[in-house]
């Protein structure tokens, strides 16, 4: 059925909501990882984008804050940004929509009523009422092999709720080799050497290997700071050449890099307190061009290097740009980038990943980015009909459905 330019906008906004959602990078975990899955109204309030802005607004110390229980923090972020300011930030706002979207009050801000309600549910239960109101079908979670917690459910396999699928992160491998990831392999078992000999060069590969095996990841992934290069005269560099690139073309597991992270820029905020900065965006041509074998997918954390990134996936079919990350993660720069995305690449992207790290957040993250999909698209599909193209309902359905998921699996697959 052709779409005219009376239903448009209500058309490609059923069909956005109608479609189910691969959610590529998320720090989620299914029920077995135990208390690394984080859900519930405190997780919410208590979310480290929130504490940055707590710290702006409340008279307490670093210590003070981080000497308070959780309940506590949440009691103070509370008070802070939803009662005595009101909560219009992105992320306050967030809190807002995934609390009112699962059904409570807001008109008492009682917050002891909404730990009530969490209070009765079960992880489970939350996980089938969070993904249906979010519509969605998968997530990935961050999986760190370093993480003793982890390790001890991927020694017992993998046989949990199959809507979590697994990425393998190995931030200390490639960004703190000689601080820590070395001693972390070698207590695992691997043979490694500062030096980075061909021994250990090849403990490393079996290091990989060993947890692709384990994990069925759909793809390795890494941060970066904004001075990464490549190629690299460094132990990162080594790595990523001789042992994560060709195991990633071994094994046909992709190679995410998310660049542009200056981790603690403030350490008293923890988590909180990463920052930014533009990266050299050649060092994405030169990987793409020596790797024509290897694929990688991309997302950067500047607004600047944006279009750099738009227009590097134009030279490189083995790119796949994804996310809008992190501080990149609120609506007027979610649109911008959106825009600028399908007008340089089309349909060859994943638009949005939620970064969701506490299973609530599913619900405001897809629904706020949704919003903003639906009116580019909307834009662009009705500048197509003023020019006088021809718009089939099912079209729209393989456009959405690749959007938000099938472009995921087949750059994977292909
Ligand atoms: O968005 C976040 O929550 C950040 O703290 C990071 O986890 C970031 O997304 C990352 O994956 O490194
Ligand atoms: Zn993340």
């Amino acid at each position: 059925m052709p779409v005219t330019r009376e239903n448009l906008r209500a058309t490609v906004e059923e069909v956005v909501q109608a479609q189910p959602i691969t959610d590529i990078h998320t720090h989620l975990y299914a029920p077995p990882f135990g208390e690394l899955l984080l859900w519930g109204v405190d997780e919410l309030i208590t979310y480290h984008y929130l504490i940055a802005e707590t710290f702006r607004k409340a008279d307490i110390s670093y210590e003070a804050y981080w000497a308070l229980s959780k309940t506590e923090q949440a009691d103070l972020i509370w008070q802070t940004l939803f009662i005595e300011n009101s909560p219009i930030s992105e992320s306050c706002r967030g809190v807002v929509t995934a609390l009112n979207d699962l059904g409570l009050d807001l008109s008492n801000r009682d917050l002891n009523e909404y730990r009530q309600y969490f209070a009765h549910l079960t992880p489970e239960e939350h996980i089938d009422k969070v993904f249906s109101l979010a519509n969605v079908k998968e997530v990935v979670m961050t999986n760190d092999p370093f993480d003793d917690l982890e390790r001890s459910v991927w020694d017992n396999g993998t046989d949990f709720d199959e809507r979590f699928k697994a990425a393998l992160r190995i931030d200390p491998l490639l960004n703190a080799y000689v601080e820590t990831g070395r001693e972390k392999l070698s207590a695992g078992g691997y043979n490694v050497d500062e030096e980075l000999s061909d021994t250990a060069l090849a403990e490393i590969r079996r290091f990989l290997s060993d947890w692709i095996k384990k994990m069925s990841p759909k793809y390795m992934a890494v941060s970066l700071p904004p001075e990464f290069a490549f190629p690299e005269d460094s132990a990162r560099g080594k790595i990523l050449r001789e042992c994560v690139l060709p195991v990633s073309r071994e094994y046909n597991v992709p190679f995410a890099m998310m660049i542009g992270v200056t981790r603690a820029v403030n350490p008293q905020l923890r988590l909180a307190g990463d920052g930014l900065a533009k990266a050299d965006m050649r060092s994405v041509e030169n990987i793409c061009r020596e790797n024509p074998n290897n694929k990688f997918f991309v997302t950067v954390l500047s607004r600047e290097n944006q279009h750099e990134l738009c227009v590097i996936g134009r030279k490189f079919p083995n790119l796949m740009v994804f996310g809008c990350w992190w501080f990149m993660n609120n609506p007027s720069i979610i649109e911008e980038i959106t825009r600028e995305r399908i007008e340089l690449l089309g349909l060859s992207v994943i638009p949005q990943h939620s970064d969701a790290r506490i299973l609530d957040q599913l619900v405001y993250k897809w629904k706020h980015s949704k919003a903003i999909i639906t009116d580019v698209l909307a834009d662009k599909y009705g500048d197509l009909l003023d020019s006088g193209w021809r718009l089939e309902r099912e079209e729209l359905v393989r456009d959405v459905a690749g959007l938000l998921g099938e472009n995921f699996d087949r750059f994977i697959e292909g």
